[in-house]
């Protein structure tokens, strides 16, 4: 491996631009909901930076953008080796969470092309409409359209959580483009992310060689009840979707408990109507995030939650619904491309570790239709979803650095 690294300042300073629009007060986080005003102004300052670079922009009918980048003497008529992620937070987010892979992206093609290097194949480095899927479910919603896992009229007609319609939020920022959508697959895809959860950091291990990423389902629970007074209505009269609420919100956390494994489970939304402090609530909306790598026991704990609804329904007297906000099975990357990404880390001399993803990330989309691999750096006391999420510079630097050779492999390859 040669001595090419990337430049881990120019990098930073990249990262901490971007930071700042939407920046949450007093953190070093940001909020910029999908194709929210500061999703458009970030969008704006990406595309900068990827014309700076000379790259050949597309941007798709779902708002995904794509720049590609050819040395001169790369043969552009080749598939593109691909990286990138997602430049869209939750409304409490950190600075790393997408935006790392994206801006490691176009800090790789700037190293190659200032190094005068022309790889075998193209490279692209993409971001992805709306990855969270917090304000337009499901998460990874846009890749999902790029890889034709839904149809571009499903993603536009997408409802958010505020009423908002996907595809009228797109054309309001001008970023409805016109390149199809599917795309067409890439050579292979490595997506560099941020850990978001603690084992890196526990173990002291600087590289994560992402094996797979665990099944994901999220629903959204509405309770029908009858609104009364909070003060005259005697507790054996009551029809409560706020207690029921709170009781499916206790329930699913002792499943996941008793589960053990990687079951995990999050209430994460809680609505209720109409929300006053004297008044028992007419009805409640709530969020259920279920999460196993296994797919068996995914589906075990869904049915719990399922027979639990209706038992409660039934004691308390109000009326249950459910509908999926999403539902992904376990993805599995491809075991070439994540040898590479830890032979890579070796060669560079970093400690590494093959793990799964906790998180769900575009790169299980494009595993669909490509080799597909992750590489994970720490994050501080595991934190993300977080305005106060860090991973240090020197591990960015590491994690960019194995971005770079493994594209740089991979696009040397035939085939
Ligand atoms: O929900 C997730 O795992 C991702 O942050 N979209
Ligand atoms: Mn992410
Ligand atoms: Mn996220």
């Amino acid at each position: 491996m040669d001595e090419l690294r990337i430049n881990i300042d120019r990098l930073m300073g990249r990262i901490d631009e971007l930071a700042q629009i939407g920046a949450i007060e007093n953190t070093d986080g940001c909020a910029r909901l999908a194709l929210t005003d500061e999703d458009k102004a970030g969008r704006d300052l990406v595309l900068t930076w990827m014309r700076d670079l000379g790259t050949e922009i597309t941007i798709d009918g779902i708002g995904n953008v794509t720049a590609v980048w050819a040395g001169p003497d790369t043969d552009a008529s080749l598939d593109p080796v691909m990286t990138g992620s997602h430049i869209d937070t939750v409304r409490t987010g950190g600075r790393y969470d997408g935006n790392l892979g994206v801006l490691a992206g176009l800090e790789v093609v700037e190293t190659i092309a200032e190094a005068g290097l022309s790889p075998r194949r193209p490279i692209a480095v993409g971001f992805f409409t709306d990855e969270e899927g917090s304000r337009f479910p499901p998460d990874m919603l846009g890749s999902l359209v790029y890889v034709g896992g839904m149809s571009l009229e499903e993603g536009l007609d997408t409802v958010g959580i505020d009423g908002a319609i996907l595809g009228e939020e797109l054309d309001r920022i001008g970023y409805r483009g016109g390149a199809p959508c599917p795309a067409a697959a890439p050579h292979a895809f490595v997506e560099l992310h941020i850990e978001q959860g603690p084992v890196l950091e526990a173990e002291g291990t600087t590289i994560g060689a992402v094996e797979s990423v665990q099944g994901i389902s999220w629903t959204e629970i509405t309770i029908k009840g009858q609104s009364n007074h909070a003060g005259t209505t005697p507790m054996d009269l009551r029809r409560d979707p706020g207690y029921a609420a709170a009781r499916i919100a206790a329930f699913v956390r002792e499943l996941a408990l008793e589960m053990g494994g990687r079951q995990v489970a999050t209430v994460g939304q809680i609505k209720l109507h109409p929300n006053l402090v004297n008044v028992v609530a007419a009805n409640a909306t709530l969020t259920v995030d279920l999460r196993n790598t296994d797919e068996m026991m995914l589906q075990q704990a869904e049915k719990q939650l399922a027979v639990f609804c209706d038992e409660l329904a039934e004691s308390e007297n109000v009326t249950i619904t459910s509908r999926s906000l999403a539902r992904f099975e376990p993805v599995v990357f491809d075991p070439e491309v994540v040898d590479r990404v830890a032979c890579t880390a070796e060669a560079l001399g970093h400690s590494f570790k093959r793990m799964p993803s906790g998180a769900g990330h575009d790169a299980q989309m494009l595993a669909r239709v490509c080799p597909t691999a992750m590489i994970f750096t720490p994050s501080w006391m595991g934190l993300s979803h977080n305005p106060f999420e860090y991973t240090e510079p020197t591990d960015i630097a590491a994690g960019a650095n194995v971005l770079l050779h493994v594209l740089r492999g991979l696009a040397d390859e035939d085939g």
